[in-house]
């Protein structure tokens, strides 16, 4: 029998193992034939760590920390984001691969779970900084990726100019051009809807949960989104374009509260163009209040889409959103809601996505840029948004009959993970 114990100081990668072993059907987990692939499951494959030394615009040596885990490649070729923040340590990064494993396999696209990054804060750095940074982390990095064996992409604190800077070193380093890197600014190959994948792939997701538990949509509903990165700002869009009103947003300093909605085109530039601080929307913009970051769930609202970090959702909160009365919550972040937070909302019939499902659209579009690049082939942007909105159909329903099947058809956590458990495991058993 497994023994998460073990994992007690590794607290993000024990929270994620618990999720997932805890909600397994018992004729699943306790299933003999699964038993010799239980350790093996929440072992990475290969775990690669580094130092990356570079150079302030001071012309001072700086030194951190740089990783990439290999989790499992039973599906295919390793993949994962890149997260430079300064949290950033090997449970966390062990947490993030281990549920990428289950979310690609989920996509029906044929990707493995990794996940990479460093304690790197661009925060306040200059872009030459970042630039310096990055060649170096690339520079330690490239031998242990490619198009047919590990293909990273962003994640927190790694966007457009980050997957720029680290392609660009990528093809100087190893000489090759291929689709090491999903992610990539429209020049160098990129996927067009890919910025918007995720955002637009939660609010899709969210969308057909709506329609199949509570026959309604998004219009007219007052919503509120945690963070203003890249996930929430197309969120923001795409449920402002399916007439929600967006009265929330934050980022790690504050929370702003705008009754009468806040505007995508204000907020984008200002975080995007500017990355400026999210209280500055009060300078641009009339009746607007700040607030501090975890004041955003205390906003009276009818459905929340948690999209900034790890653990941003907890029991407490759960219980004033629920109080509140909010239909539901769609993770666009990875296990933004604590466990204990989850549970309340399940036990409650609040409609919880978790994350592994419902943000599933920035790695699908990932996969489909990796498509595409072999194939010598740019798609249209309509063409893309069509199959990611498929792909996150499929994602729903997949889930929802599983959850069905299991006799608890509002736990979504149990049919997201029973679901892509057998998918993995069986994979692996073929593979022996
Ligand atoms: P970004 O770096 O673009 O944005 C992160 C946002 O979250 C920022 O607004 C940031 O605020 C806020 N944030 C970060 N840490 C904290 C914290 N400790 N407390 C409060 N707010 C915080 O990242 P993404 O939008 O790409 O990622 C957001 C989440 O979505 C992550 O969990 C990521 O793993 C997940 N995800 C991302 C995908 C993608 O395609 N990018 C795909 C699937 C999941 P500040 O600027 O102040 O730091
Ligand atoms: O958490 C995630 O799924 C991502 N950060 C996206 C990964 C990817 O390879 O596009």
């Amino acid at each position: 029998m497994l023994d998460l114990n073990k994992y007690r100081n590794e607290p993000e990668f024990h929270a994620a193992l618990e999720e997932m072993f805890s909600s397994l059907d018992p004729s699943v987990i306790n299933n003999p034939k699964y038993a010799p692939i239980l350790e093996k499951i929440t072992e990475p494959d290969k775990v690669i760590t580094f130092d990356v030394e570079w150079r302030d615009d001071n012309g001072n040596k700086q030194v951190n920390k740089g990783y990439r885990v290999q989790f499992n490649n039973v599906n295919g070729v390793y993949k994962g984001g890149l997260r430079f923040h300064p949290s950033v340590n090997l449970s966390i990064l062990k947490f993030l691969g281990f549920e990428q494993i289950f979310k690609n396999y989920l996509t029906t696209l044929p990707m493995g779970g990794a996940k990479g990054g460093s304690d790197f804060d661009p925060k306040g750095k200059s872009d030459a900084e970042v630039i310096r940074f990055c060649d170096v982390f690339m520079e330690k990095l490239y031998p242990y990726i490619g198009v047919d064996l590990d293909v990273p992409a962003g994640d927190i604190g790694v966007g457009a100019r980050e997957i720029r800077a680290l392609y660009l070193s990528y093809k100087k380093y190893s000489g090759k051009s291929d689709c090491s890197l999903t992610g990539k600014p429209l020049d160098l190959g990129g996927s067009l809807c890919r910025t918007e994948a995720t955002g637009y792939g939660v609010t899709y997701f969210a969308l057909q949960a709506l329609k199949t538990y509570k026959k309604t949509d998004l219009q007219g509903k007052r919503v509120i989104i945690s963070g203003s990165g890249n996930v929430a700002l197309y969120c923001l869009k795409k449920v402002t374009e399916l007439g929600g009103k967006v009265i929330a947003m934050s980022d790690s300093s504050n929370t702003i509260y705008v009754p009468d909605g806040i505007d995508f085109e204000t907020l984008r530039a200002l975080k995007e163009d500017r990355r400026e601080r999210i209280r500055e929307y009060k300078d641009i913009k009339e009746n607007v209040r700040v607030l501090p970051t975890k004041d955003i769930w205390k906003i009276p609202c009818d459905i929340a889409f948690p999209c900034a970090t790890q653990f941003e959702l907890d029991d407490g909160d759960a219980d004033r959103l629920i109080a509140n009365g909010c239909i539901g919550v769609f993770e666009g972040a990875n296990m933004p809601c604590t466990l204990g937070a989850a549970k309340k909302f399940i036990k409650e019939k609040v409609i919880y996505s978790p994350g592994k499902a419902s943000n599933a659209g920035g790695v699908a579009v990932s996969g489909l840029e990796i498509e595409q690049n072999k194939k010598g082939e740019r798609w249209s942007f309509d063409k893309v948004d069509k199959k990611l909105k498929g792909i996150m159909s499929n994602i729903f329903k997949n889930i929802y009959k599983t959850a069905k099947d299991l006799g608890d058809p509002y736990n979504l956590v149990k049919g997201a993970n029973n679901y892509a458990f057998i998918g993995i495991a069986e994979k692996m058993l073929e593979r022996k």
